[in-house]
């Protein structure tokens, strides 16, 4: 009797559909079928992370009767299964010949020649993708739980996190929709950043710990358009007393995490020269604000990063690093170290030292300051999350004042009509179901 055949198919799995069955189907029909079921990090190294995580999906894949066995595919390439198993045959949609997947089918085509293996591509099912989909989901919007946990998600599966400050809906929606495609993978930001500075300046009024009412609501419309993970500026959390109020509103509000500085008394903005009247907390009673943090939140999806002012405010390395060992023992899962260098060699210097530490969390930068360094140095220096924590604002400032410039001096707006968008565009930005 003839050995079975093995039959590969690689999948995300992530929602499943009619398309997927039919792979399976076809697939069922020519020997034993192995999926390849792709885990978060192999998704997320050419898309966005998946709705469901790998345990959950496996689950799926694992129940559905065409479906001999479920392996973990760890790299959108291929090869590394192929060649641990061997398979007879391999079977995609036809969908793969063109876009981000199109060298991977290649590679599966050599790789599959050297045992004389075969790939079958079945024609793409019309009408359904896990993409059409997805879309659908997201008109209906994001319920809290999902939004809250994806930032931890994303955080165990990306090499880096990016986060882009957004201050009204508009900017919201840009950093929900923007994507492009880079070296044939979707590259697109991961959350948003409510950002103090940024949310007071547009209200007009100096960044000085507005109230946090005020913040929350401005924050709340945002959440009504966007389906991205948000991180919360909370300056220093305010008094410890009234913490655990904050805390319970943001995670109703769907916020995923809250990072909260070492400093007492007059706030001002750390960019600033003159910081004399700024004084950094004692880092046992700031260890206490994490504790009540962790001790409020509903759930450890939503997370508490703590940042370290001991550079800004001109204390050296040592005092940072203490005080990352103590927050990081009450509990905080990041620690933002902060710097207004023009570069990144301080908070390196701090990264490699805290690394060695046992208490080792992973750090976020904001390089407002030194914008040189970009995402390649931060995650070759340990760094997990990035916060561009005020660039759509400092853009659109001048933008909106030579606008209004022009129109002055034209004493009408005909010159600068065609520079600015066509109001037919702001309309189709916006949904309107
Ligand atoms: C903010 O964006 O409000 C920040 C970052 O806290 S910084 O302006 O660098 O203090
Ligand atoms: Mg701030």
């Amino acid at each position: 009797m003839s050995k079975k055949k093995i039959v590969y198919v690689g999948l995300s799995a992530d929602i499943m559909h009619e398309g997927h069955i039919n792979i399976l189907k076809t697939a069922k029909k020519y020997g034993t079928v192995v999926v390849g079921l792709l885990t978060d990090e192999a998704i997320a190294s050419y898309k966005n992370i998946p709705h469901l995580d790998f345990k959950r999906r496996k689950i799926i894949v694992q129940n559905i009767k065409y479906v001999e066995k479920v392996i973990a595919q760890k790299t959108l390439d291929y090869v590394p299964n192929l060649n641990l198993i061997k398979p007879d045959f391999v079977v995609h949609g036809d969908d793969w010949k063109t876009g981000v997947q199109k060298k991977t089918r290649e590679r599966v085509i050599k790789t599959l020649k050297r045992w004389s293996g075969k790939l079958i591509e079945p024609k793409y099912t019309k009408n359904i993708s896990s993409t059409i989909i997805k879309n659908k989901i997201k008109q209906i919007g994001s319920i809290p739980q999902n939004r809250v946990s994806r930032l931890r998600r994303l955080m165990m599966s990306k090499n880096i996190v990016r986060i882009l400050e957004s201050h009204n809906y508009l900017t919201g929606l840009i950093i929900e929709k923007l994507k492009i495609t880079k070296k044939g993978m979707i590259t697109e930001f991961d959350g948003m950043w409510s950002s103090s500075l940024t949310d007071s300046a547009t209200k007009g009024k100096p960044d000085n710990s507005s109230s946090f009412s005020s913040r929350i609501s401005s924050l709340k419309d945002m959440m009504d358009v966007t389906t991205k993970p948000l991180v919360f500026d909370s300056d220093n959390g305010g008094e410890i007393k009234y913490l655990s109020f904050l805390v319970k509103s943001l995670e109703r509000s769907g916020v995923s995490a809250i990072i909260m500085e070492d400093t007492i008394e007059t706030k001002k903005n750390s960019l600033f020269k003159d910081l004399k009247k700024t004084k950094q907390e004692n880092p046992i009673l700031f260890a206490k604000k994490i504790k009540k943090v962790c001790k409020t939140r509903q759930s450890k999806d939503f997370l508490v990063i703590a940042r370290i002012e001991s550079f800004v405010l001109g204390k050296g390395l040592n005092d940072a690093l203490k005080r990352a060992e103590i927050y990081s023992k009450a509990g905080a899962d990041a620690i933002l170290i902060h710097n207004k260098e023009k570069t990144a060699n301080q908070i390196f210097t701090f990264a490699k030292k805290f690394k060695n530490n046992k208490n080792f969390i992973p750090l976020v930068s904001v390089p407002s300051k030194y914008y040189k360094v970009n995402e390649k140095n931060l995650i070759n220096n340990g760094f997990k999350l990035v916060i561009y924590a005020n660039q759509l604002l400092r853009a659109a400032y001048p933008a909106m004042e030579f606008v209004a410039k022009k129109i002055l001096q034209n004493t009408g707006s005909f010159e600068i009509e065609k520079k600015i968008i066509p109001i037919k565009k702001i309309i189709n930005l916006i949904q309107n179901d």
